[in-house]
Formats: C-alpha cells, sequence, structure tokens
C-alpha cells in the first residue's frame, strides 16, 4: 500500500484524509502512511459536507480515501475509492519503503474542538503513538495471547490509538467490527471469546441488556473491560460486574494527551473515578488564578506526559493557548483525593459528550440560526441513560415562523452528524438569561 500512495505522488509531509468505516484498509492505509511519513486525517464517517469542509479546508489533503468514489460531490478535492487503492496495492512489490523518520514526525492529525472554537487538528506524532502503546500494554499486561475485540470507530484515538496500537504492539489476536451492533453484540462476543474489551460507556449500558448465561459465559473469558471517552456511572459499573463478572477499569485521555489516567490494574477499581496517573505521567489541578489546589478541592486538570501531541495544525495562537508552561490545560474539571484517586467533577466548556462523539452546541446553533423560521436558539446537553447525554435545542421563533419541530429537527439531520442531532426542539417565548445577556444553560437544561 505505501508503494502504492507513494506511485500516487504522497510523500513526506503530505496529508491524506480516510473518511471510511472500519476496516481492514483502513489499517493498511494508516501504516502505508505511517512508513511514508505521510500524515492521517482520520474523518469521522458520519460527517456531512458541510462538517468535513472545515476540516478539508484546513489539512490541505492530497486526497480523500472513500468508501464511493463515484459518489464523490467535492469537485475541490480529489478522493480516491478504496477498494481500487486496494487493487492497485496488491499488484506492488513487498519490498519495505522506508522514510526518514522520528518521534517528533507527525503521524496524524486528529480534529477535535478542545475547549473552545471551531475543529483544530491535534497534532499526533509517532513518538505519542508509541509511548501510549507502550504504556497501555505494560499497565494492562497485554502479551500475545490476548483476543482483543475492537468495535470502536478507527476515526478517534480510542480505537487508533488505543485499540490498534495495543494490538500492533502486543501481537494479540484481534476481531475488528465494522460497528458496535448491540443487537448483535452477544453473539460476537460469544463467537469470539475476547480477553479485552475496549468501550464507550453507551455500549457497556447496552451489554446489560446481554441474558444472563450469555453474560456469565462471555465474563468468564474476559481479563479486561476498559471504559473511556465519557464518564462511566457507577450503576453501570457495578451492574455490569454482577453480570458478567468482570469489574470494569475506567480510564480518561483526550484526543490531545491520549491516554493519561486509569484506575489500577491490580487494586481498588473505585466507581466514578478515573484513578491515578498512567507511569511516566505527571498531573496537577490549579484553580483559576494558576494556582495548585489542595486535595479534594476541584480546579483545572493540567497534565505532563510524552503521549501529549504537538499541538494544533496551523494554529501557533491555539497551540500556545493550550499549553501553560509545558503542562497540557485539558479544560476538564477535577479533584484529587488523599489516596490520589482523581474523581472528574465537569468540563469548563459545553461540549456534550452522547455515546463518547463530541457534541459542540455551538455548532448546531449556528446550523439552526440560520434557518428562516428561527429568532434565536440555544443547545444544551441533557441527561440520557444510554447515550450519557443528548443535545436537545431550545427555539424561540420569528413572529410569523410556521417550523415544527419535526421540521427544524429534519433540517439538522439533513446536515449534520447523527449524534449531533438535537433529540427534541422546544419552543420557548424567550431564552433565560442573566442580567449580562448570556443564556443560563443550566435552566434550559433542567427544562430539557
Ligand atoms: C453510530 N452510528 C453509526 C456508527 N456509530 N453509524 C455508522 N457507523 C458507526 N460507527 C449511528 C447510528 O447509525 C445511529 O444513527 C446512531 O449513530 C446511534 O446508533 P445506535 O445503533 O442506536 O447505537 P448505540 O447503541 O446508541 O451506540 C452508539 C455507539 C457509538 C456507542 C456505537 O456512539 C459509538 O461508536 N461511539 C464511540 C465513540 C468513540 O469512539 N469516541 C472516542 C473519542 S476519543 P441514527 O441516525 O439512527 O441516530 C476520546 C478520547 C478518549 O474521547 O478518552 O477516548
Ligand atoms: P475528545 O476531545 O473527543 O478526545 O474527548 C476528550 C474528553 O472526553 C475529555 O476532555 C473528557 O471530558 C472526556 N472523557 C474522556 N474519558 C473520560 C472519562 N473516563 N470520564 C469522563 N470524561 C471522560
Amino acid at each position: 500500500m505505501a508503494h502504492e500512495l507513494n506511485a500516487r505522488g504522497l510523500g513526506h509531509g503530505d496529508r491524506l484524509a480516510l473518511y471510511l468505516p472500519n476496516r481492514i484498509e483502513y489499517i493498511d492505509l494508516f501504516l502505508a502512511c505511517t512508513r511514508l511519513g505521510v500524515i492521517v486525517v482520520p474523518i469521522n464517517v458520519l460527517y456531512r459536507d458541510r462538517e468535513m469542509a472545515h476540516i478539508l479546508g484546513d489539512a490541505t489533503p492530497k486526497a480523500v480515501v472513500v468508501t464511493d468514489e463515484a459518489g464523490w460531490s467535492r469537485a475541490d478535492q480529489p478522493a480516491w475509492g478504496v477498494d481500487a487503492l486496494a487493487k492497485g496495492a496488491a499488484a506492488r512489490p513487498l519490498t519495505p519503503v522506508d522514510a526518514a523518520l522520528d518521534a517528533a514526525t507527525p503521524a496524524a492529525l486528529v480534529y477535535t474542538s478542545g475547549t473552545t472554537g471551531p475543529a483544530k487538528g491535534a497534532v499526533i506524532t509517532h513518538g505519542n503513538l508509541c509511548a501510549n502503546a507502550r504504556m497501555l500494554v505494560d499497565t494492562w499486561r497485554f502479551t500475545s495471547n490476548d483476543r482483543l475485540l475492537l468495535a470502536l470507530p478507527l476515526f478517534h484515538v480510542h480505537g487508533l490509538g488505543n485499540g490498534i496500537h495495543c494490538w500492533l504492539l502486543s501481537g494479540c489476536r484481534t476481531r475488528l467490527l465494522e460497528r458496535f451492533e448491540h443487537g448483535s453484540a452477544a453473539a460476537t462476543l460469544l463467537d469470539f471469546g475476547p480477553t479485552v474489551f475496549f468501550g464507550v460507556p453507551t455500549m457497556y449500558v447496552r451489554l446489560l441488556e446481554v441474558e444472563r448465561s450469555a453474560a456469565r459465559k462471555i465474563g468468564g473469558a474476559f481479563r479486561l473491560c476498559v471504559s473511556g471517552s465519557a464518564p462511566l456511572p457507577a450503576q453501570v459499573l457495578e451492574d455490569f460486574e454482577a453480570l458478567f463478572g468482570q469489574r470494569v477499569l475506567e480510564r480518561y485521555g483526550m484526543t490531545e494527551t491520549l491516554m493519561t489516567l486509569g484506575n489500577p490494574y491490580d487494586g481498588e477499581r473505585r466507581a466514578g473515578t478515573v484513578g491515578l496517573p498512567f507511569p511516566g505521567v505527571s498531573i496537577r489541578i490549579v484553580d483559576e488564578h494558576g494556582q495548585v489546589v489542595r486535595d479534594d478541592e476541584s480546579g483545572e486538570l493540567h497534565v505532563q506526559s510524552p503521549t501529549i501531541c504537538a499541538g494544533y495544525w496551523n494554529r501557533p495562537d491555539a497551540t500556545a493557548a493550550a499549553f501553560d508552561g509545558g503542562w497540557f490545560r485539558t479544560g476538564d474539571i477535577a479533584e484529587r483525593a488523599a489516596d490520589g484517586y482523581i474523581t472528574l467533577r465537569g468540563r469548563r466548556s459545553d461540549v456534550v459528550i452522547s455515546g463518547g462523539f463530541n457534541v459542540y452546541p455551538r455548532e448546531i446553533e449556528e446550523l439552526l440560526a440560520e434557518h428562516p423560521s428561527v429568532a434565536e436558539v440555544a443547545v444544551a446537553g441533557v441527561p440520557d441513560p444510554v447515550r450519557g447525554e443528548v443535545p436537545v435545542a431550545f427555539v424561540v421563533l420569528r413572529a410569523d415562523a410556521v417550523a415544527t419541530p419535526d421540521a427544524l429537527i429534519s433540517y439538522c439531520r439533513d446536515q449534520l452528524a447523527s449524534f449531533k442531532v438535537p433529540r427534541r426542539v422546544v419552543f420557548l417565548e424567550r431564552l433565560p438569561r442573566t442580567a449580562l445577556g448570556k443564556v443560563q444553560k443550566q435552566l434550559l437544561k433542567a427544562e430539557g
């Protein structure tokens, strides 16, 4: 595949976007790029045209790899069909292709909004991915005898950075699913018998539906189940343990930092906490003046680790703002107990995490504000038993407007990834505002 990409004109420092569901060629393409020093730009396969435009404009990839080349409608951006690439690769020589690389060479640009503003490409280096994989394989005791079931999307660091890299480094066996489907999850688990499972909390919630004897059987093969990307409710942890006989290990990470905290492999996995810093990671918790707080007091979590990205692509301003003298500001509010366990207490921004996917209210608000019937809009996350949170839109209509909630929802569905579409649209006479005019999202959440 590296020969094929090379023949198509890709070389060191070029970007290649992958707009693909999980499939084996995703891994081939990723590895071929890492050989060539080509920077991979994974794009969420659920994104629609509007959401992709910003990423393509910012990363300026030479091409986007897609499933259906004929269906690609962006004239300004070349697209390569994945089947044609695979066919081309099969005809190329098997001799190795190697570019000069070091730990600082960028391997991937993964887009995330960080704590504010439009999506920015976190520059994840070869060194970051190696450090993350080494740390997890050691800490989580991976061996070549493990069997990892991977149902996470490869366009995020959870699936790509943790899943694929733990597999590659440990030499274990992996089954890659196109996606997690709760209807067939039990049958797949029984059939493959994984020793290790990585998931987002929504997957663990869904697995609580598995019938008891099947759950016992599946649980009998488990050695380690890890949850991350969003908070795992304590009750889900307890219920999962009662059903499968396996206590989930909750860990914490970010696109920009990869994995930084986790409950211990041996020792107490404390419900509702994200555990302790991984080996090689330092943390501090600071107040709004940058002073380190005392134990049991909350503040912003800052981290230092070899897994932290090199900054944001083409955004020296945002990069400078994200770091404080070598510490990365996570934007997450955390508290440290006297024995070192960290509990997350919220986030500095109003990002909503739904099923492990991030939703930025601002993006939905901007789209709805463009609708002719909408005078004002605010979007907030409201609790959901399965997805953790779901976005709900609070709309003030224009005086003469006739739009219904369903019409606004289908307008969003046409232009946004499914997980960003407001679950409900609530019409209000006016938005609750503070004396300074700021929308009070806490009040909206209570109404949602
Ligand atoms: C979800 N959908 C998908 C999909 N995942 N469609 C295609 N491919 C996928 N991979 C769509 C469905 O079509 C549906 O759309 C909607 O999402 C919900 O699907 P569902 O079948 O009801 O799924 P559900 O049981 O709710 O589970 C959703 C989920 C998904 C858990 C499978 O949310 C998911 O894969 N989440 C993982 C996100 C992730 O990897 N985050 C890591 C970020 S990295 P519709 O139109 O019917 O609504 C990070 C750092 C860190 O945060 O610490 O890890
Ligand atoms: P992303 O920007 O998609 O990489 O998401 C990173 C964010 O996910 C973090 O800043 C946290 O807010 C959240 N997150 C990740 N893991 C956990 C966890 N175990 N518990 C709570 N929040 C988490």
